[in-house]
């Protein structure tokens, strides 16, 4: 009754923003990612008979908080899912993900959570069903199931059943790069959960959102299918902006963007212009995430790194899906 997995974060090219589902997390648009392979979250799950609650140990200190309910919630619907309703678990998990970098880490957190216990509680269940569940422990943490480029499908459902994510192309498919921009500030922010809900219920511009997503995700297929890096690199830095231009019209009004995130976004389309081919995208966060190819890496580093207010640059290349230990 014991498994350990592995499970890398990811970057979405297209985003997920907004729930029609807020209790299944049930998306109002498709999103599509890619697995990173420097930033990574390992855990082991054991379910215990002597045990009369969950504990989850976080880098070896015991997590307390809305974390661990987030945790003990998943938990009680993987065991419910397995119809052992009162058999609690023991769970150690350690973060490969420089929280510094604004990597969601519930992204890999929750898919190398949801792959342990399954494993631990002898689920036969292939990766889509464990997709679907990881999908109800963080959104974003179903996209982690896979390598490479993968895609969420919203589904149509009421019940969730086929909303789950679905392999685009494996990361051997094309040496593409991500750099992580750290910013030295770490001002507080508007969760990414909060933001999302505000923004579908107030902003005006939201609609337009999911409306454009068909044609971004159509193209952007197209260009990974083609390893056209101009054409899924510029179509991930509109979608982006276009992600963060319905926040400015919420109500209240609000922006994951600082002075830096703008010096680097503004830095890379100068790159550009220089003929480095960069292209940026950003989360609910003000870090900045920098897509290339190989063989701009060391330019790109160094530039980057010079841009007052930049802490760090750390790069990764495409990564695998969950693995077990
Ligand atoms: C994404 N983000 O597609 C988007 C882009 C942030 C901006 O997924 O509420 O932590 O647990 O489903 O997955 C962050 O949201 O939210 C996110 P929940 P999650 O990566």
């Amino acid at each position: 009754m014991k498994a350990t997995a592995k499970a890398h974060t990811n970057i979405a090219l297209i985003k997920y923003w907004g729930k029609r589902d807020e209790s299944l997390i049930l998306p109002m648009n498709n999103s599509l990612s890619l697995t990173l392979d420097g930033f990574y979250t390992t855990t082991t799950v054991e379910f215990k008979p002597d045990l009369t609650d969950d504990c989850f140990y976080l880098d070896d200190e015991a997590v307390v908080d809305t974390q661990y309910d987030r945790v003990s919630n998943f938990l009680k619907l993987i065991r419910n899912y397995a119809g052992k309703d009162n058999l609690f678990a023991e769970v150690h998990s350690t973060n490969h993900v420089p929280t510094a970098a604004g990597f969601a880490s519930s992204a890999s957190g929750f898919a190398a959570l949801a792959a342990a216990a399954a494993r631990a509680l002898n689920l036969n269940i292939d990766d889509k069903t464990l997709s679907t569940l990881t999908r109800q422990g963080s959104g974003s943490a179903c996209r982690s199931i896979y390598g490479g480029f993968v895609e969420w499908e919203k589904g149509e459902q009421a019940d969730g059943s086929d909303s789950h994510a679905v392999p685009i192309a494996p990361a051997n498919h094309w040496d593409i790069r991500v750099a992580a921009v750290v910013l030295s500030s770490n001002a507080k922010k508007v969760l990414s959960r909060e933001g999302m809900k505000r923004t579908v219920e107030t902003s005006p511009f939201y609609s337009s959102w999911v409306d454009s997503i068909p044609n971004d995700l159509n193209q952007i297929k197209d260009g990974i299918k083609n390893k056209d890096f101009e054409k899924v690199g510029a179509i991930a830095e509109m979608n982006c902006l276009k992600m963060h231009a319905t926040t400015l019209a919420a109500n209240p009004p609000f922006s994951y963007w600082h002075d830096t995130t703008m010096a680097v976004m503004h830095a890379v389309q100068e790159l550009r212009e220089s003929g480095i081919s960069a292209y940026f995208t950003i989360d609910a966060g003000p870090n900045v995430k920098v897509l290339y190819l190989p063989g701009d890496e060391n330019t790109l580093k160094q530039s980057l790194r010079e841009i007052p207010g930049v802490h760090d640059v750390i790069v990764s290349k495409a990564g695998q899906g969950i693995s077990y230990l």
